[in-house]
């Protein structure tokens, strides 16, 4: 739809209502913005290998001195050089926690119907379900499926949700 991904990703999570922050440790952008909002809070990083969390934070706060890996010419994945997650405390109210990168998304203890209520733009549809166990998938009266026919939730986002589902066991609580 977009003719630049990285621009429809940006556009898409600020109308879902997230904070975007476009940065790059080549080019320096946006680094002195990003790290005023790191400001006084504890700040998590969190994101695949090799998209490149302990660079942004070297150059952020210089003390650190992470280490920084290469991506892997064969997958284009990174390496996994982080290894640890460390809680480091940058100044007197401000603290760090990069962690190792991620593969996949394993949800922990969420459950196959739960799992819509953390894609917040598809909240205000959930209710509308017929069934109120509803996993949005093929059920009939599914108000999520019928936002995505009509565009009022993106369709990577769904198939995001539906890959994610798959990677769900049975609930064994139901
Ligand atoms: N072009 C470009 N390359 C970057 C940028 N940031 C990091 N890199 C490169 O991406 C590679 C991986 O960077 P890391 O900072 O180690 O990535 P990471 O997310 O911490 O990876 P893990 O610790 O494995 O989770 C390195 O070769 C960096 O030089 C960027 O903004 N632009
Ligand atoms: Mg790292
Ligand atoms: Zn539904």
């Amino acid at each position: 739809m977009y003719e630049n991904v990285h621009e429809s990703y940006t556009e898409l999570y600020r109308r879902i209502g997230y904070k975007v922050f476009e940065t790059s440790v080549k080019k320096v952008i946006g680094i002195e913005e990003l790290k005023y909002h790191l400001n006084g809070k504890i700040n998590l990083f969190w994101g695949q290998s090799g998209v490149g969390k302990s660079s942004l934070l070297n150059l952020m706060f210089p003390g650190l001195k992470l280490k920084i890996g290469e991506i892997s010419d064969s997958t284009s994945k990174g390496k996994h050089t982080t290894v640890t997650v460390l809680l480091k405390k940058v100044d007197a109210n401000t603290f760090i926690i990069d962690t190792p990168g991620i593969r996949e998304i394993d949800p922990y203890g969420i459950t196959k119907h739960d799992l819509g209520h953390y894609f917040k733009e598809f909240l205000q549809f959930i209710t509308k379900c017929k069934f109120n166990t509803c996993t949005h998938q093929h059920e009939p009266g599914c108000a999520v499926i019928k936002a995505v026919d009509v565009g009022d939730i993106n369709i990577e986002r769904y198939k995001s949700y539906l890959k994610i589902l798959d990677t769900i066991e049975e609930d064994l609580f139901f």
